[in-house]
């Protein structure tokens, strides 16, 4: 029996099952570092980085930019748009299952063509739903999240939830509804917000508040229909700060925290990262990670990466392992992924257009989290770098310094501590950053 499926028609003739082949191998179709089964502190590389392919990169996405039409041509090709999508579906699930990732991710239009009414959309999208539940079901694939494309469609050039039409936000619940109702069917670990044009192009033109709280109420709307129809999973909020809108409102993880418990909406929304937004909000990626962390509402992560000569979301495959080590360490530190995982919201460029390409793509980024995932865990078990924390911090463990952190000091009372113990040489201790990057790159060099 193949180790991988197909549907009528192989998509992806001439490569087989990725295989992990270890660093010696010269082999494009072989990985280097991720081993699947191999268990990595206590738990197998599969469970740690629970990979997920993005539907609409990887088999939408034809490489047209503003400068020229697609590049990538497709072999699914079909008398009609269902078939098409069918195709397209089985070619997906080949892909999944050759190159060995355990989850996937879809908006509703990247699997089945919009009709010419609501109905019929959802019609569509609930053929190719029964077709992804048979292919689960006979590949063990799993669907991460699923989520709506309300940002496309000319309609929501204004914006989806927060567009200054109520009849726009109305067809915008026609479609995350049925989204739901289709993640809810395929047993989707999650659901995903992302606010394409959910934000503002001028204010001149815009009432904020009035959008923001409509954003908050669409939200509202859509976890309690969720939750009423028994949907269990975790709803993710994704942060961009801009693009396609010059600002959006979900702008980084501090911001949507803040939006969410300033609606309540804090106890079912958790973030899914994306390291090329992280950036583009100019941050780190393992910033936007260590904030979510912190503040206990770390969920997903899309992965992939930008360029940093320029300032649009270029998506590229994951390739830094600098970047790999210190995501894997923050996602570690807080026990490792619990319903989230690593999509792979990343596309080939558009001159990769080799067939072979988008597997040499995905292979590089999940080498690069399974070198990421084993540096992360020889921080953690040689101890250095935490025990270099835990030391900086120390002073809070005991005696004034531990009442202060149990919140059993005044102002005055710590006031007088510090009075007390006068200047002295309080303060003057070196943070030892150079240090402890010269202890990493040891790591990275598998010292
Ligand atoms: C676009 C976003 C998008 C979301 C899903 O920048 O990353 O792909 O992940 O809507
Ligand atoms: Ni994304
Ligand atoms: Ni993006």
């Amino acid at each position: 029996m193949a180790d991988f499926y197909t549907g009528a028609k192989e998509y992806f003739p001439g490569i087989k099952k990725i295989k992990y082949e270890g660093s010696q191998s010269r082999n494009p179709l072989a990985f280097k570092y991720y081993d699947a089964d191999k268990v990595i502190g206590g738990k197998k590389m599969k469970d740690h980085l629970r990979f997920a392919i993005a539907y609409w990169h990887s088999f939408c996405g034809d490489g047209g930019d503003p400068f020229g039409p697609g590049t990538h041509v497709f072999p699914w090709g079909a008398n009609n748009p269902i078939e098409a999508a069918e195709n397209k579906m089985d070619g997906a699930f080949e892909f999944f299952t050759k190159i060995g990732a355990g989850y996937y991710a879809f908006h509703d239009r990247d699997i089945a063509p919009e009709g010419s009414t609501p109905a019929e959309s959802e019609k569509n999208l609930f053929t190719l739903v029964a077709k992804a539940k048979k292919l689960q079901a006979e590949t063990g694939v799993k669907l991460l999240w699923g989520t709506a494309n309300v940002f496309s469609n000319p309609r929501f050039m204004n914006g989806a939830a927060t567009n200054p039409e109520f009849g726009v936000v109305a067809l915008a619940a026609t479609q995350v509804k049925a989204a739901i109702d289709a993640t809810i069917e395929l047993g989707g670990e999650g659901y995903t917000f992302w606010g394409g044009r959910e934000g503002y192009m001028s204010l001149l033109n815009t009432n904020l508040k009035k959008e923001k709280d409509n954003l908050a109420r669409f939200l509202t709307m859509a976890r309690d229909y969720a939750r009423k129809q028994g949907f269990k999973g975790v709803f993710y909020i994704e942060p961009k700060p801009m693009e396609p809108t010059k600002h959006q409102y979900d702008f980084d993880t501090e911001t949507v925290i803040g939006f969410l418990r300033q609606y309540g909406l804090d106890k079912d929304f958790r973030m899914n990262i994306e390291a090329n937004h992280a950036e583009l909000a100019g941050h780190d990626f393992v910033h936007e990670l260590e904030t979510a962390a912190a503040a206990g509402f770390f969920g997903s992560v899309d992965a992939n990466r930008g360029d940093n000569m320029n300032g649009w979301d270029t998506d590229q495959f994951p390739m830094s392992y600098y970047e790999t080590a210190m995501a894997m360490y923050t996602i570690l530190k807080i026990g490792g992924f619990k319903e989230g995982g690593l999509n792979f919201d990343s596309k080939i460029r558009r001159n990769s257009i080799d067939p072979a390409d988008l597997f040499i793509a995905h292979i590089g980024g999940m080498d690069a989290f399974a070198v990421g995932l084993q540096i992360a865990q020889r921080i953690i078990d040689d101890g250095v770098i935490p025990g270099f924390v835990k030391d900086r911090y120390a002073s809070f463990e005991s005696g004034d310094g531990a009442k202060f952190s149990k919140g059993e000091l005044t102002l005055e009372q710590l006031a007088k501590i510090g009075a007390d113990a006068g200047y002295g040489k309080t303060g003057l201790t070196s943070g030892k950053q150079e240090y402890l990057e010269n202890v990493l790159n040891g790591y990275l060099l598998g010292l």
